[in-house]
């Protein structure tokens, strides 16, 4: 019997069940029965397989920026980028996850670098992505020949199947973060992957201020009357830090003048959304920034699906099921399934900003998803 059978039981209280009846030598042959015949009841399994409510394999964890910052560093200056390797990406592991490179069930969160002069060579595939930048500037990231700059706290979503490379065209290393739901499409066994070309052509290798997607779309309600359909990912490649920035501190301004705007008191957020349904950026990956006045909580939270943090600014206190840390700028968390989250701004910090990612939309998309909050 697992430990997750044995406190389920306890849990719930349940009465003894056939799984407990004594083994007889007939009940031992009827079990070896069932093992040659690639046969499991499900009395033995139950417990596990359909728990009261999610019990997540993975473990809040809580990864340093420092950390992170300086092996992407060493992995510049000893590891190369090119064909075959893809990306000088290093992804966060969950420690309970058996060492694959997965930050939560279903998502991926990895750090990548990218030295002066160098290019990630194009390529495709149907996992979606996005780019968040914690700070740095230099790198424009070329998605279907559209060249988008990338500066610190900027989002840039990247729906699936779009061809794509990265160039550094500064005389600076820079790093990002990537998401993208690896650890989904390969559980489903569902993707699918192709190599472009090998370098870009030098129309596409240029540093605009501003992407054509931005030119087209970045206006918020005013839609170009030729793009009336609706797209499954966002096809605003970039959204700008000024922006972001800027639709919080109203939040919290509106608030401030008598309006009930914020998630709580103190607590103003936004999601990244596709402008062309008014949906999640991506089919997989809820975007979103929150931030926290100074001494400002969010409400204890749990809900269906798991989550990775970026620290985008601001220092504070995170707790996580039963684990608690001071977190500061770039550090990051997983945040599993159904554990209950909670963040603070600590006193002394003029505001604690919080980049969000969550798998949430499948869950929505299948009617499973579910969420508690508690509201003290
Ligand atoms: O930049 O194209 O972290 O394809 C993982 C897979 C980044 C990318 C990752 C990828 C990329
Ligand atoms: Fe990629």
């Amino acid at each position: 019997m697992t430990t997750n059978q044995t406190q389920n039981k306890q849990h719930q209280q349940m009465p003894t069940t056939v799984a407990d009846a004594e083994l007889t030598p007939e009940l031992r042959e009827l079990y070896r029965g069932f093992e040659k015949e690639q046969l499991v009841p499900l009395w033995t399994e139950i417990g596990d397989l359909m728990p009261a409510h999610p019990q997540s394999k993975a473990t809040a964890h809580l990864w340093r920026w420092d950390r992170l910052i300086k092996l992407a560093d060493d992995s510049g200056r000893l590891v190369p980028v090119g064909r075959g390797g893809e990306r000088r990406a290093i992804a966060l592991a969950n420690p309970s996850l058996g060492g694959r490179p997965y930050a939560t069930p279903t998502l991926w969160a990895a750090i990548q670098y990218l030295m002066p002069g160098e290019n990630a060579p194009e390529h495709r595939h149907t996992q979606h992505a996005f780019r968040f930048v914690v700070e740095g500037e230099g790198v424009w990231t070329v998605v279907n020949g559209d060249s988008i700059r990338m500066s610190r706290g900027d989002f840039l979503p990247q729906g699936g199947w779009n061809w794509h490379a990265h160039h550094n065209a500064a005389t600076r290393p820079m790093a990002w973060i990537d998401g993208l739901d690896i650890p989904f499409s390969y559980y489903t066994e569902s993707q699918f992957f192709e190599f472009g070309r090998h370098a870009l052509s030098p129309s596409e290798m240029v540093t605009p201020e501003f992407s054509r997607s931005e030119r087209l779309w970045r206006y918020p309600g005013l839609r170009p009357v030729s793009q009336q359909q609706d797209s499954p990912s966002s096809p605003l490649l970039a959204y700008r830090w000024v922006d972001t920035d800027r639709a919080l501190n109203e939040q919290l301004a509106l608030e401030a003048e008598g309006h009930a705007v914020t998630v709580s008191p103190g607590h103003a957020a936004v999601r990244y959304s596709n402008p062309t349904n008014g949906r999640d950026v991506l089919p997989t990956i809820r975007c979103e920034m929150h931030r926290l006045k100074s001494g400002a909580s969010t409400l204890p939270r749990r809900e269906v699906g798991s989550a990775v943090f970026q620290v985008f600014d601001g220092q504070g206190t995170v707790r996580v099921g039963d684990k608690e840390w001071q977190v500061r700028r770039g550090d990051m968390f997983a945040v599993p399934s159904w554990q209950t989250l909670t963040a603070r701004c600590d006193a002394g910090s003029a505001s604690l900003d919080l980049f969000r990612f969550a798998d949430t939309p499948i869950f929505e998309a299948i009617h499973a998803h579910r969420a508690q909050v508690d509201a003290g």
